[in-house]
């Protein structure tokens, strides 16, 4: 009988935890926090709080997005270099610079629960996963091997960082552990309906305007197999939005028949940023991503380069032909 693969160290995390009482707790994600990076942190807020430690939420220089406001409740959120914590949680979070730039002056954290397969494990204690679907599913997970009970806002937090992280259940990433600990958390009072709504049914209307440019941007190269659109700064000022508006735009190129990888190039401060997904892990586009010092995921990734894009796209475009042939040259 197949059994659920359990993640190891449940043991060791929450010893971890349980030395942490008493202290002023940083928890930090990454840059432009996405519902897992938020969901692990206000997750790991609540256990170390109940473990009698001061947790304390970080947040490097954006906003909580407008969907996941609601699962912040009372947690503030603080620059990180004004909490003055004894200790640092990261969560959701592969490279230590993606907290920012308050992460150079930091010796190595106490602790980091990731699962970004180009991840660099900086912590003293890594809970690294690259198999997990989502940050939260670690954290979900421990607390299921050690039957911990937990409240229905935990079981919320941690719901929405998988839902988001595995696109709703839909990522090669989701398995049977994903779908048994999404149901566990269910049972725990996380609604899924209701966290649908809010998170998927909450856009502000300029993200359709920002989208209508981005789809009528979308190029196709490589027979039909990598489509990728464009929005510029331009786009962002007449539209009334900002990067953080594209989340989500990747994905939907990924679904036209015969697209193998889509991905976004928008400009942010004064950069490119190129977002990349695959259907496909096996097209390994974090050994892609990792060429222009970008990571991720197997499907999904993401890399900054200084050049406007217009100027990148001939380069871009053939690298990633080359990455696509040589996959389709080794599973022929
Ligand atoms: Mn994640």
């Amino acid at each position: 009988m197949n059994i659920i693969e359990h993640f190891s160290g449940a043991e060791q995390f929450f010893s971890i935890c349980e030395q942490l009482k008493g202290k002023r707790v940083g928890i930090l994600g990454h840059l432009h926090p996405d519902g897992d990076c938020i969901g692990a942190q206000i997750a790991m807020g609540d256990i170390l709080m109940r473990c009698g430690a001061t947790p304390l939420m970080g947040l490097v220089e954006d906003r909580v997005a407008m969907n996941l406001q609601w699962i912040t409740r009372n947690y503030d959120f603080l620059k990180p270099e004004e909490m003055a914590a004894d200790e640092y949680v990261f969560v959701d979070c592969g490279v230590m610079l993606r907290a920012g730039d308050f992460a150079k002056k930091l010796s190595k954290p106490i602790m980091l629960i990731d699962h970004h397969i180009s991840g660099e494990k900086f912590a003293r204690n890594n809970f690294f996963y690259p198999e997990a679907a989502a940050a939260c599913e670690i954290i979900a997970d421990f607390l299921e091997q050690t039957k911990w009970t937990i409240a229905e806002p935990t079981a919320t937090a941690l719901y929405v960082g998988i839902v988001t992280d595995t696109g709703k259940f839909s990522y090669s990433s989701t398995v049977a552990r994903t779908l048994f600990l999404a149901s566990q958390l269910a049972l725990h009072g996380a609604d899924p309906h209701r966290i649908f709504v809010e998170v998927y049914q909450n856009e502000p209307r300029e993200k359709f305007v920002l989208m209508k440019r981005f789809l009528a941007s979308l190029k196709f190269h490589a027979g039909g197999t990598i489509c990728v659109g464009r929005v510029t700064e331009q786009d962002f000022i007449e539209t009334g939005t900002t990067a953080d508006d594209t989340e989500g735009l990747v994905n939907f190129p990924r679904t036209i028949s015969g697209v193998r990888i889509s991905a976004i190039a928008y400009d942010r401060e004064g950069k490119t940023r190129i977002s990349l997904r695959s259907d496909d892990p096996m097209l390994r586009l974090d050994l892609f991503a990792a060429k222009f010092f970008g990571g991720g995921h197997f499907c999904a990734v993401a890399f900054t380069v200084n050049d406007p894009y217009e100027k990148f796209e001939p380069t871009f475009i053939d690298a990633l032909q080359a990455h696509l042939n040589a996959f389709l040259e080794n599973h022929r």
